[in-house]
């Protein structure tokens, strides 16, 4: 594991704050966070983490940590506040500076262009259901990479474009909080060539550049033995990891899931050669794995979850399974054939508590090992991993849930925004120090 790249995450609506600083435009997210219900306390990202003044002493804990590589995300709405035309100069200076910081540091920058936070402007417009949106990821990509394609080399087009889709415009749980499944898959569609297009601007904007999308992984399971339950898992997997792994590898999205859905997105011709880009690598992240059953009154899918019970879950009630993430790591390496995997997002949430200034956060500590365990296995076995990002470096704001999901190696008091390492961040600095074995 010598030339293994050890890093750490975080995205820019979860921890920057400055919200309305410097020319900041508004993000789908600040308008979300008003709606009422939506965001546990009525929590938002106005002040988060305060990262965007606090950067410096930020870098300096990394550093401290011994991390390698710093995984983070661009605020689209900072650097284009309404989504294309003028630019603003203040927000590009703030991500100039955080990258000569980390270069400094000897950190070296992963830059993620889209981690949810879509300037509310283009919301207005129809956001990513308006196939418009393809030209204007484009014309970000553009800007993003010739200011930065000099110093960042590692780039990331679009994170766990699921969430933007299902959860943000079939569920509705996340911004902008649309419920309309033909309105999903169009959205879906739209994520993954506005990724398609993102990436040739990489290549041409950037010398030597690295470059890859990130899409959540999450096993489905079946609750029982029955053939029915069995099927079930099947569709949820198409739904959840094939939907977005397949047409990113060049193949069609998947037929079982667009025959039980009895909906499909709006295709033109040339969208999927668009979509299928010669990547460098997958950004993989993994959290949980997740039980289904059979239900035929359920929609758009007739499949359930089931909470099993007898297993360890996180604060996020996200089973605890480490065995399931080696088990897709290698059936993504058979089945995709990536040239590289980077875990770019693994980690927990637990109730962490401070007593006498100390955070002891076990729970973590053996989730981390647990999956680091599991990522070497599969890893000895052939699969292609080539670096780590712990989720996250510091606690922030966990969308939905606010505040009260803690994420994070540092613990952050949210009134004074003094930073604290628990003691996860000791042992995974004590690993890197030490060289993991
Ligand atoms: O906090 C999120 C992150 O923004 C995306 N991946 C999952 C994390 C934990 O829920």
């Amino acid at each position: 594991m010598n030339q293994f790249l050890w890093g750490v995450a975080t995205s820019s609506y979860q921890i920057e704050g400055a919200a309305n600083e410097d020319g900041r435009g508004q993000s789908i997210w600040d308008t979300f966070c008003k709606v009422p219900g939506k965001v546990a306390n009525f929590d938002n990202g106005d002040i988060a983490c305060d990262h965007y003044h606090r950067y410096k002493e930020d870098l300096d804990l990394m550093k401290w940590m011994g991390v390698k590589a710093y995984r983070f995300s661009v605020a689209w709405p900072r650097v284009i506040p309404n989504g294309f035309g003028k630019i603003n100069e203040m927000g590009l200076d703030f991500y100039d500076r955080l990258i000569d910081s980390l270069l400094e540091r000897e950190i070296v920058p992963w830059l993620t262009m889209y981690h949810w936070d879509l300037p509310e402007a283009l919301q207005l417009r129809g956001g990513w259901n308006n196939r418009e949106i393809v030209e204007w990821f484009g014309e970000y990509a553009e800007v993003l990479t010739s200011r930065f394609g000099d110093r960042v080399k590692n780039w990331m087009t679009l994170n766990e474009p699921l969430c933007s889709a299902w959860l943000g415009h079939l569920y509705g749980d996340m911004a902008p909080g649309i419920k309309d499944l033909q309105t999903a898959l169009n959205v879906s569609h739209n994520l993954l060539m506005s990724h398609g297009l993102a990436c040739q601007v990489i290549r041409s904007n950037v010398s030597e550049a690295n470059v890859g999308i990130v899409i959540n992984v999450t096993p489905a399971v079946p609750a029982t033995e029955s053939q029915e339950d069995s099927n079930a898992a099947q569709l949820v997997d198409g739904f959840d990891n094939r939907w977005f792994l397949d047409p990113v590898f060049g193949r069609t999205y998947p037929a079982d899931v667009i025959d039980a859905l009895g909906a499909s997105p709006e295709i033109h011709s040339g969208d999927m050669k668009l979509i299928a880009q010669d990547l460098d690598f997958l950004g993989v992240n993994f959290y949980f794995r997740q039980t289904v059953a059979a239900d035929q009154n359920s929609k758009p899918l007739p499949i359930k979850s089931v909470n099993r019970e007898n297993v360890q879950r996180t604060a996020m009630n996200w089973e605890v399974h480490p065995q399931a993430f080696e088990e897709i790591l290698l059936r993504i390496s058979k089945e995709y054939s990536p040239k590289a995997i980077y875990i770019t997002e693994n980690g927990s949430a637990w109730n962490d508590e401070v007593i006498n200034d100390e955070i002891i956060d076990d729970e973590r500590i053996d989730y981390l090992a647990r999956h680091l365990d599991a990522m070497k296995s599969a890893k000895s076995q052939g699969a292609p991993i080539l670096g780590y990002f712990a989720w996250s470096f510091l606690d922030n704001f966990e969308w939905a849930y606010g505040y009260e999901k803690r994420f994070g190696l540092i613990y952050v008091d949210y009134k004074t925004q003094i930073r604290t390492p628990k003691k996860s961040a000791f042992y995974y600095r004590q690993l890197l120090l030490n060289g993991p074995a």
